[in-house]
């Protein structure tokens, strides 16, 4: 039987004519021509572009409309028919932006043409290309080379990114930190420890023969709406789906199809959770180990009883190490133990625990309700530790499925932009390219903030992101950017990150990946890589929003045309006339990845370059897949005080990261404002508040740096108690920068340490 769960807060289920209504309104006077529209019908498809916005998979058989509400949104967005000129800095200056709000710096519309900053006007000016090249050329050049930091946000297509990571070894580091560093980095390090793949295990086939789905922090509705639809048909079928997540996302608990007239006119509603546990920030180990607990003892029964036993004791002892370590610790550990670390019942995980050992094929999903933790890596290992005691992983319909989050994210990756030299086929580059890669290892996201902050780190190239608002420690973050003798921001539209420019701040204006990309032989096509691993080509059909952008690959290969000495082996402009090649430099480079990768890159559904685990091959040191026992109950790394809150920074449906599209929250009932704080009707009381006061969070971190948030006010919210929320990125000056996943560096962006003050009615710190 499947609880009843009801969220009071949301207006109507996910999906639905709310999510209609949801695109149509974000865009007020910014909305796009018609034509615009008819862009959307192209995408995800095969001959079309790929989406903008996340990263999950493209099916073989697509649906008329394969896009979702935020899929929709980050395009349309994209399509907006409003610019922002070079004319824009004669009425504003740099100064004056920094108060404007994130939503209003991006609805300015799309960026036009290269631009510089000036420091006596304190405007940016438009510059040409050339000039724009040749400047950061002469800047680069007289820098230390391991002083200047290649970040990419996950949005460039494959081909680009291969350049990139080039551009940056040849110039001579491996400075290539991306925003998987703030994301999914407890992914690629904390699964290859245990299962040696950086990415998750499942392909789409899976979803459609799991009979159990486990959901630890990951928000669907909101962040990736389009998986939706498998789950529903896995519901249809039957599928049980087990919710972990302190607060109650509707997406996870009903769902009206927008692409099913049947389900539109009837309003039908599917619902997604059979159970539904509001588990407590940073309290998954002991929640995922009490569901252990249920089925070791289950099987110890089983043994007594002569029956069939609950464990796969054959899967345990061929593919894994570490099970009588781990089995010995969860034996050992109590439930009243587990009850306070995870804030739930013991029945409660028993009865999750009894649709785990009912389920023939179990997946694992999760998101940054796990990785962003100081033990995300621990949290990501005790998914794998549920999943192994029943094999459910490397086989049909079963296994771990990390939702990624920027639509190239993961395929980034693949291609070289990884700070960790091992990763790297280098001697693959030293053959192609002629030269000797660097060969220490390059700086992770908090390790480039870390050396800004300490002044060894002196410039930063950005192929998309916004930086400065996506970081901890905001202010200070602020301050240390602008003291870089070089910043180049390769960007669509302006965001805080611009608005502290360094000695030397370009802004380089980029197409979009919908847009037409001519090229000297042609129109190109990019490619992208999903979250399960799958490659598809990506062509854009509109006509680009201003004659002077230029693709991200164009910008790439002419900042290493400019910087690094011609050698014959460094063919940038033929690169940049056919984009074929550099697909052929990454087969080459990544053989078994990439095989006939020109053919086949507009395959259905793309192709899949493959995955060990996903075959039971372990490319970890001892060949097999480890148990973790843990050394703790709770991903924290801090205890629990008097006062102290742990602070969930969330997103809303309204939002891309640090693109705030809108102020309507409508799942969780929040709108026309993010100025706010969650927590529970007893957690209001007992702190001595009342709904809709202002209030002050302040960091509660170790190193006692004052860092606050003013002006939130207090709304009421069905959270567990001691668990309070409220958005990013406007958080982000709250969080330290040592505050991060003790193995990736993730920053814990989940459970920050906070206190409340009353009456920070002012001091609007976040911007
Ligand atoms: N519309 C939209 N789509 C997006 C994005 C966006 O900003 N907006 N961002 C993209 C990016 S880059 C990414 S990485 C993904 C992010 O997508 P998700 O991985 O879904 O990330 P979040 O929404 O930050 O957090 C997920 C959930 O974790 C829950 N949570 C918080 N703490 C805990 C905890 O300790 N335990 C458990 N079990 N749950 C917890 C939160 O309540 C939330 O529902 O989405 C991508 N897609
Ligand atoms: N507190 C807290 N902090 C977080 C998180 C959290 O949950 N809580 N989440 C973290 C996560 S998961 C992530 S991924 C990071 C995100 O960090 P980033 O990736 O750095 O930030 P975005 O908001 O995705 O970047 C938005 C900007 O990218 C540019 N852009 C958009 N499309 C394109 C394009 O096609 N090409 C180029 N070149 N530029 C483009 C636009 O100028 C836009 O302003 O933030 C992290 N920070
Ligand atoms: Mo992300």
């Amino acid at each position: 039987m499947a609880d009843k769960i009801s969220n009071p807060e949301a207006e109507g289920p996910s999906g639905g004519w709310g999510s209609l209504k949801g695109i149509a309104s974000i865009f007020g006077e910014s909305w796009p021509t018609p034509a615009a529209l008819g862009t959307l019908a192209h995408q995800n498809k095969p001959g079309g572009f790929m989406c903008v916005s996340c990263a999950w998979p493209k099916p073989v058989n697509y649906h008329p409309f394969e896009f979702c509400e935020n899929g929709a949104k980050a395009t349309l967005w994209e399509l907006t028919s409003h610019r922002c000129t070079p004319d824009f800095w004669n009425t504003h200056t740099v100064s004056e932006l920094r108060d404007w709000k994130d939503h209003d710096l991006e609805i300015t519309g799309r960026l036009t043409h290269p631009l510089r900053y000036d420091a006596s006007t304190d405007r940016y000016v438009e510059i040409t290309w050339d000039e724009a090249f040749a400047g950061i050329a002469e800047i680069l050049q007289r820098l230390e080379k391991e002083s200047v930091v290649f970040y990419s946000s996950g949005h460039a297509g494959l081909e680009a990114s291969y350049l990139y990571a080039l551009l940056a070894r040849l110039y001579g580091n491996n400075n290539l930190p991306q925003s998987s560093n703030m994301c999914h980095e407890t992914t690629s390090v904390g699964l290859m420890k245990v299962i040696g793949s950086p990415v998750g295990t499942v392909v789409w086939e899976d979803l459609e023969k799991a009979d159990a789905f486990f959901f630890f922090g990951q928000n669907p509705g909101s962040n990736s709406p389009r998986f939706l639809h498998p789950l529903q048909e896995a519901k249809k079928r039957g599928a049980r789906i087990v919710t972990f997540n302190p607060i109650l996302e509707q997406g996870l608990i009903s769902f009206v199809n927008p692409q099913s007239p049947v389900d539109m006119l009837t309003g039908h509603e599917t619902q997604i959770s059979d159970q539904y546990h509001q588990v407590r920030a940073g309290g998954d180990i002991a929640a995922i180990l009490g569901i252990c607990k249920h089925v070791v003892e289950a099987d110890d029964l089983a043994i007594t009883d002569d029956r069939e036993r609950v464990l796969d004791v054959d899967f345990i002892a061929e593919h894994t190490v570490g099970f009588n370590a781990f089995v010995d610790m969860v034996r050992a550990t109590s439930w009243s133990d587990i009850e306070r670390e995870s804030g739930l019942k013991e029945a409660d995980l028993r009865r999750s625990g009894d649709v785990y050992i009912g389920a023939n094929n179990v997946i694992g999903v999760y998101g940054m309700g796990l990785t962003q933790h100081s033990q995300g890596a621990l949290n990501v290992a005790m998914v794998v530790n549920l999943l192994m005691l029943r094999g459910n992983i490397g086989r049909e319909g079963a296994g771990c499925c990390p939702v990624r989050g920027h639509s190239n994210v993961q395929g980034q990756r693949t291609v070289g932009i990884a700070e960790k030299t091992k990763l790297i086929p280098m001697d693959k580059l030293k053959e192609l390219f002629d030269f000797d890669p660097p060969t220490k290892d390059g700086t992770t996201i908090v390790d480039a903030v870390k050396g800004l902050m300490s002044g060894s780190i002196k410039a930063f190239i950005s192929l998309g992101g916004n930086l400065v608002r996506a970081v901890p420690d905001q202010k200070e973050m602020e301050r240390v950017w602008a003291e870089q003798e070089l910043a180049v921001m390769v960007s669509t539209k302006l965001n805080r990150t611009h608005l502290f420019p360094a000695k030397v701040a370009y802004i380089l204006p980029c197409l979009s990946r919908t847009e037409i990309d001519t090229q000297a032989t042609g129109n190109q096509a990019v490619s992208t890589e999903d979250s399960f691993s799958h490659i598809s080509g990506s062509v854009g059909k509109r006509t680009p929003a201003s004659k002077a952008l230029k693709s991200e690959l164009a910008i790439v290969t002419g900042i290493a045309k400019a910087t690094l000495d011609p050698h014959p082996k460094l063919k940038w402009d033929e690169w940049t006339g056919d984009y074929g090649l550099v697909r052929e430099l990454i087969e080459y480079s990544y053989p078994k990845d990439f095989k006939d990768y020109n053919s086949r890159m507009f395959q259905p559904g793309g192709f899949y370059r493959g995955n060990g685990a996903h075959e039971r091959e372990w490319k970890t040191p001892e060949k097999k897949a480890l148990f973790t026992t843990p050394g703790q109950l709770n991903a924290l790394s801090f205890a629990d005080a008097q006062g102290r809150y742990r602070l969930v920074t969330i997103r809303s449906n309204d939002q891309f990261n640090t693109t705030i599209y809108g102020y309507s929250d409508r799942f969780r009932g929040i709108e026309g404002t993010r100025d706010v704080v969650l927590m529970c009707e007893a957690d209001i009381a007992s702190a001595g508040l009342v709904q809709g006061q202002r209030v002050a969070l302040v960091s509660d971190f170790e190193d006692g740096k004052r860092r606050e948030l003013g002006g939130l006010e207090v709304r009421r919210h069905d959270l567990p108690s001691g668990t309070i929320a409220a958005y990013y990125p406007e958080c982000n000056v709250l969080n330290a920068i040592d505050h991060h996943d003790e193995l990736s560096k993730t920053p814990a962006s989940k459970a920050i340490p906070v206190r409340i003050e009353a009456g920070g009615a002012s001091t609007r710190g976040a911007i």
